[in-house]
């Protein structure tokens, strides 16, 4: 559970980047592949060019998805239910992979809003991502 510290930070941050979540879903994206290039082998499907069509969907909807899990910070299994059947059950993304994402989204937010991005701030989201990936990871089996 979060302080309310913690709820605070995330829940500003995640108004920063709520109407721009094709942009950082696409950088975090990017960023994820250059830095980790095996986890490219998940989206053979996808054109990964910078910026790509697909890279701002699929960036989109995964940072969609956390602004879900932010505004429901009580209750991040529920938010995210359906989302972590299709990773257990479809998708079974190793489970490593979450903490590099999550190492790229913060290195994203940190690019895109250095003032409010504070250490601070930062320390809250990688609680709130790290929470989220174990949401996402729970129903593996
Ligand atoms: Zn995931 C999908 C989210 C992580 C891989 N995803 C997905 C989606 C979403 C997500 C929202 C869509 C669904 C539908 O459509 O329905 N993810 C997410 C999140 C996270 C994640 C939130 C964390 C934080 N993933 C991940 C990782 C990986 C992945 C780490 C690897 C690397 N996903 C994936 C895939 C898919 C998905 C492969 C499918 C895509 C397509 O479209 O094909």
């Amino acid at each position: 559970t979060f302080s309310e510290a913690e709820k605070a930070a995330i829940t500003s941050i995640w108004a920063k980047v709520a109407g721009h979540a094709d942009d950082i879903g696409a950088e975090a994206l990017e960023r994820l592949f250059l830095s980790f290039p095996q986890t490219k082998t998940y989206f053979s499907h996808f054109d990964l060019s910078s910026n790509s069509k697909d890279l701002r969907n699929h960036g989109g909807k995964v940072v969609k998805a956390i602004g879900n899990a932010a505004q429901h910070l009580g209750d991040i299994d529920h938010a995210l239910s359906s989302l972590s059947d299709l990773h257990a059950q479809k998708l079974k993304v190793d489970p490593g992979n979450f903490r590099l994402l999550s190492h790229a989204i913060q290195v994203t937010l940190a690019a895109h809003f250095p003032k409010e991005f504070n250490a601070v701030a930062q320390a809250a989201w990688d609680k709130f991502l790290s929470v989220v990936s174990s949401v996402l990871v729970s129903k593996y089996r």
